[in-house]
């Protein structure tokens, strides 16, 4: 096992049994120093508008299947921060900090000196279960009328040597959301299953696998994920087909298939010609609002401030004593509220048990299951996020 520490060997192997003969939530499960990331999962949602730019394209796009391959081309443009992001900067897929209850994560992408009518995009997260996990999100860009929310789970199993992830949960994009009802659009994203390899040598990576959709604006797309010993033989493949929904599509073609590496690039094959997507260099990273007390102790960079201090700087001993702190401090919190007979308020959104745009749209693909639940927003932006300070320019780091 290569790439583990010699002194670390012992603990990776049962840390493996033991994901081996669990099934349900691996992110309670206690590894090895080597394979902790100083990350919180309540920032991940960030990886969402790491291409502002591409985002900020769904805006400018013509309504119709236009629009729709632009929203496909800023879903597909954000799988290689969301998954192998992690890897080039760490080396490897490391295991992210497992939030607490109640925790929360705060930022924005100021809009760039270069083309300021793009605008400022702002984020917010919030940890709304931890046993088992889910985070929701809100991203918002008012100057394009652009809004993402969603929330995520996930469900993990063992097979082969392989962790299974299936992601619970799934995302709505509007366009027009400043706009009447009537005038908007929405797009549901439904999210692809995970598979990470690597494990027995200690160097763990993901692998996206089966299909995830998006639905809206008049076409449905399917996107197929494959790795290595399948179709092409490569890694990170996808192949993506755009249709009308029944009825609807207008005058565009009737099938538009792309096919490529989602890290990489990628090229239409049927219904237009040339490049479809391609990943630059240069990303823009979401700049976390300066704390305040407006964001709570719960703030996920405060929080686990000197763990992930610890896990940077090798000093293992500060970080897994903090992090017991936090996690007793939880379970006492747990404890008081059952004797008290409460129960944790969240602060920034409500739970629902169907999420309406979902079955109306989801309908359409046979999604199952039918019906989802939503983390809906209360509109409670903190000050310094664009969506209450109209634009932030570059600079600024979301500060009025
Ligand atoms: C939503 C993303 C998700 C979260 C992470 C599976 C995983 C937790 C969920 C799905 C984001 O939009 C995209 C990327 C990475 C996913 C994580 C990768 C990962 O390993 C963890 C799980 C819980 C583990 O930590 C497994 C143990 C670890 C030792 C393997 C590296």
């Amino acid at each position: 096992a290569g790439a583990v520490p010699a002194a670390q060997r012992g603990s990776w192997t049962s840390f493996l049994k033991s994901i081996a003969s669990f099934s349900g939530d691996l992110s309670s499960l206690t590894a090895p120093p080597f394979i902790l990331s100083p990350t919180s999962l309540t920032e991940f949602p960030a990886y969402w508008c790491e291409r502002p730019d591409y985002f900020a394209a769904i805006a400018d796009a013509k309504p119709g299947h236009e629009r729709a391959l632009a929203v496909l081309r800023w879903f597909i443009s954000t799988l290689k921060d969301q998954y192998t992001s992690r890897n080039e900067e760490m080396g490897s897929e490391k295991k992210p900090l497992n939030p607490v209850l109640g925790e929360t994560f705060y930022g924005i992408w100021p809009a760039p000196d270069s083309n300021p009518s793009r605008g400022a995009t702002s984020l917010l997260v919030e940890q709304v279960s931890h046993h088992p996990p889910i985070t929701a999100y809100i991203i918002d860009n008012s100057s394009k009328s652009l809004r993402l929310t969603g929330h995520n789970a996930q469900k993990t199993s063992f097979s082969s040597g392989s962790i299974i992830v299936k992601q619970i949960g799934h995302a709505v994009l509007t366009v027009g959301a400043d706009k009447p009802e009537s005038e908007r659009e929405t797009y549901l994203i439904t999210l692809p299953r995970l598979r990470i390899d690597g494990l027995w040598y200690g160097s763990p990576y993901i692998e996206l696998a089966d299909t995830s959709h998006i639905i809206g604006g008049g076409h449905i797309t399917t996107i197929e994920f494959k790795g290595k010993g399948y179709f092409s033989g490569r890694s990170h493949t996808f192949k993506s087909t755009t249709i009308p929904l029944p009825g609807q599509g207008g005058a565009g073609p009737r099938e538009v298939v792309v096919e490529g590496t989602w890290h990489e690039n990628s090229k239409y094959v049927k219904g237009g010609s040339g490049s479809f997507h391609e990943v630059h260099e240069q990303k823009q990273e979401v700049v976390p609002l300066e704390w305040s007390s407006e964001l709570g102790e719960y703030e996920t960079r405060r929080l686990w401030f000197l763990v992930a201090k610890g896990i940077r700087e090798g000093d293992f001993e500060i970080a897994s004593r903090e992090k017991s702190r936090i996690e007793n401090e939880q379970r006492q919190r747990r404890k008081d509220e059952q004797a008290a007979g409460t129960t944790w308020q969240l602060k920034h959104f409500e739970h629902v048990d169907s999420d309406p745009i979902y079955e109306s749209l989801g309908r359409s693909a046979k999604l199952v299951p039918a019906v989802e639940d939503m983390y809906v927003f209360k509109g409670n932006w903190p000050s310094g996020c664009a969506a209450v300070d109209g634009t932030v320019a570059s600079g600024s780091k979301g500060k009025k």
